[in-house]
């Protein structure tokens, strides 16, 4: 899992209105609206109070990583604060102030609904997310075609969203262990192949580049860093045919996934090994 740098994140609060106008150019769908296709349920976000823990475990504290955590929160409508303590003292004044809560060390990022126990793992929720944006944005993903690159937490989730939806499947990852007993097309290499519908969700770099694109790709890539070659990345976002952002999405979803009514399968993924499938 990457961890994110300070500068990664330092503008990501003053832009998400012109994130949200990129997103709908790209799926018809603002930041919300995807986080809610997502999850399958028009949740409403209003009329929570959530909090945010800075973590000062391993690492430690990344500058503005939970301000902009609530940031994000805030603007989908949910009334979220960042606690005043860290850790043990910043969980405990959240569970005494807000009805959700979200909190990462190095490795976890997740979100839990303090009222029914409901939790949200970073890498599933960018997973879902990322998918759903890029089912939104190709109008459906039924019989389609679909590379997902990289198959750690979000990549297998993505995958698994595809197959839900009855896409045709390649999960592409280069080493092998990662493709065992995979109900559609696994694969080490895609040389000499193209796709119009990918999802990047690797930590390399340049992984996508022209030759693996048909001429209309669409890419979705919640990989950190940009698994997309730079001048490949600028000519999809100057034709809204890129869809990246290194933290929004997948906190979103966190959101929608904690607060959504219906009971259904939460996957918990701890790094790269997925903890099976538990009804709540
Ligand atoms: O500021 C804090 O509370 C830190 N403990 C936060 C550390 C987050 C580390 N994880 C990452 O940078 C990325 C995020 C996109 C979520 C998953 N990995």
């Amino acid at each position: 899992m990457t961890r994110l740098a300070s500068s990664d994140i330092a503008t990501v609060v003053e832009w998400l209105d012109a994130l949200d106008r990129s997103l709908v150019d790209a799926t018809g769908a603002t930041l919300t609206e995807i986080a809610q296709y997502a999850v399958g349920e028009a949740v409403d976000f209003h009329h929570v109070k959530n909090s945010v823990v800075p973590i000062t475990a391993g690492q430690g504290i990344i500058g503005g990583f939970s301000q902009t955590v609530a940031g994000i929160l805030r603007h989908m409508g949910v009334d979220a604060f960042v606690t005043s303590r860290t850790d043990v003292g910043g969980l405990y004044e959240g569970r005494m102030n807000s009805s959700c809560q979200f909190a990462a060390d190095d490795d976890t990022f997740f979100a839990v609904n303090l009222e029914n126990n409901q939790v949200s793992e970073n890498g599933y929720a960018t997973g879902l997310g990322f998918a759903a944006a890029l089912d939104l944005a190709a109008k459906g993903v039924e019989n389609k075609p679909v590379l997902v690159a990289g198959a750690g937490p979000v990549g297998l989730t993505a995958a698994d969203y595809f197959a839900s939806k009855g896409a045709i499947v390649t999960l592409y990852d280069i080493d092998a262990s990662k493709l065992e007993d995979r109900p559609y097309e696994t694969t080490t290499s895609i040389a000499g192949r193209k796709f119009s519908l990918v999802l990047e969700a690797t930590t390399a770099e340049n992984v996508i580049t022209k030759d693996v694109l048909t001429p209309n790709a669409i890419v979705s890539a919640p990989g950190v860093p940009l698994g997309v070659e730079a001048k490949l990345a600028q000519e999809l976002t100057d034709s809204n045919r890129l869809i990246h952002n290194p933290l929004e999405l997948g906190t979103a979803v966190m959101m929608a996934d904690v607060l959504r009514k219906q009971s259904v399968y939460v996957r918990i993924s701890m790094g790269a090994t997925v903890v099976e499938p538990c009804m709540i």
